[in-house]
């Protein structure tokens, strides 16, 4: 990471041609920049029309907003310029910019890391944010605004306010425990406020599997025998033209995924090569990915074709049986459909959409939805287990106390952060 001192500069509005496009500067260099293209300051935090020189020469006129620090989103001077979305007008003014001294380009992710780091974001609002952009599907985004508004920093500021007020009871049992004027024994409202902590994070705990299934969204297994019909059931489903997302080609030769949204939450309908025993390499490797997809799915649906022999289903829960090619011969099973007649495909989509609803949670939107939320907390409950088991109260029940409160420090980013930073904001882009 260069130092942070430098004023960074990036386009951080959408591709280019665009009605309009906003270049963003953040760092101690923004008022001499702004002062040389336009003459002047504007007021700050007021959206001003002016036009931007490079010498005598006008590049382009614009609103531009100047947002001095502390009072911004990175924290340090930032200024926003509005300009005409033309790919020469802004490489003209980023090429300019970024060649006046203590100037460069932004990397990815760099404004948000210096609010970060200015403690105008913590990491889950960080992470909050990165959901944010993301989000395709009503639920994302109502579970993304949540979390960067910081609703999981406020529950995690209320868990931590519980642990300290726990241990300064215990500490002061500890420094007047020879005065023999404090009971040893700590009050049973500390140890109640303890076992209710305990029983939060279970469920905080709980929900992160409906947290993930909301911002990953759910993936869905079509497997079968080969020639069952996933390859036409899936693209009669991609063609329908019900809810998709995207159809992106998997990242795997065997594998090929279709998003669609139903009713709001994000559902992957993953294709697969047939199961089958097989001499072919090739053909066993398809098989293997199919089976680790199997193994991955939320849920997978068994095609069973009426002119294909069957084979045993895998042995994993949740599994419906889909009988198809309706239109040659009825098949038994909970779901019938065609894929060249177009019928049952509607039936099954709601079915989907209804088993979507109930796996991401009906209600407030899931707090929790990361492995590092899941790692954090169940740290923070082992140690309330051991503090509860122990039922001391001494310098071990003080350090198990401290060692929930160190798990949910590390979840707000207040320590430990350096490894989980480069990886989070290399996931973002350019100009954000
Ligand atoms: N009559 C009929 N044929 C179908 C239907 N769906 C698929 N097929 C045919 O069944 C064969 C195998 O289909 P495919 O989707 O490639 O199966 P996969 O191997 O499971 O992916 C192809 O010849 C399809 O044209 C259907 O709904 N009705
Ligand atoms: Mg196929």
């Amino acid at each position: 990471m260069p130092p942070d001192t430098d004023t960074i500069v990036a386009l951080s509005s959408g591709a280019l041609p665009s009605g309009v496009a906003i270049i963003r500067l953040s760092g101690p260099q923004t008022k001499p920049v702004l002062e040389s293209l336009s003459g002047d300051l504007p007021v700050p935090r007021l959206l001003t029309l002016r036009s931007l020189r490079l010498g005598t020469d006008i590049i382009d006129t614009g609103l531009i907003a100047w947002m001095p620090a502390p009072h911004s989103f990175t924290g340090e001077d930032t200024a926003e310029l509005q300009m005409h979305g033309s790919p020469a007008v802004v490489r003209s003014l980023l090429r300019a910019i970024a060649a006046m001294p203590g100037l460069r380009l932004a990397e990815a992710g760099e404004f948000t890391r210096r609010a970060f780091l200015n403690g105008k974001l913590d990491l889950t609002e960080v992470e909050g944010l990165g959901d944010l952009i993301e989000a395709e599907t009503e639920t994302q985004r109502q579970q993304a605004v949540v979390r960067l508004a910081g609703g999981l920093s406020s529950q995690i500021a209320g868990w931590r306010e519980t642990l300290l007020d726990a241990r300064a009871e215990i500490e002061a049992r500890l420094d007047f425990s020879d005065e023999g004027d404090v009971s040893g024994e700590l009050p049973a409202s500390v140890v109640a406020s303890i076992e209710q902590l305990s029983v939060e994070l279970a469920a905080a705990i709980e929900s992160v599997g409906r947290g993930r299934i909301v911002r990953e969204g759910l993936r869905v297994a079509l497997a079968g025998p080969p020639n069952a019909g996933k390859s036409s059931l899936l693209n009669a489903l991609a063609k329908s033209d019900l809810a998709i997302v995207s159809d992106e080609p998997g990242t795997t030769r065997d594998v090929r995924e279709v998003a669609l949204d139903l009713g709001g939450r994000l559902v992957f309908l993953v294709d697969m090569a047939g199961l089958r025993e097989t001499e072919s390499r090739a053909e066993a490797e398809g098989v293997r990915r199919a089976e680790a997809e199997i193994a991955r799915a939320d849920l997978v649906l068994w095609l069973i074709a009426p002119d294909v022999a069957p084979l045993e289903p895998p042995q994993t829960q949740p599994l419906w049986t889909v009988g198809t090619k309706s239109d040659l011969a009825p098949i038994p099973a909970e779901y019938a459909l065609s894929a060249t007649a177009g019928s049952g495909l509607s039936e099954l989509l709601a079915a989907l959409g209804r088993f979507a609803e109930d796996a991401a949670g009906a209600g407030a939107p899931a707090l929790v939805s990361r492995e590092r939320d899941l790692l954090a907390l169940r740290a923070a409950q082992a140690a309330l287990d051991r503090f509860i088991s122990d039922g001391a109260t001494d310098e071990f029940a003080a350090e198990h106390l401290r060692q929930a409160s160190l798990a949910l420090e590390r979840l707000l980013g207040r320590i430990d952060t350096e490894h989980v930073l480069d990886r989070l904001f290399a996931a973002f882009c350019i100009g954000k």
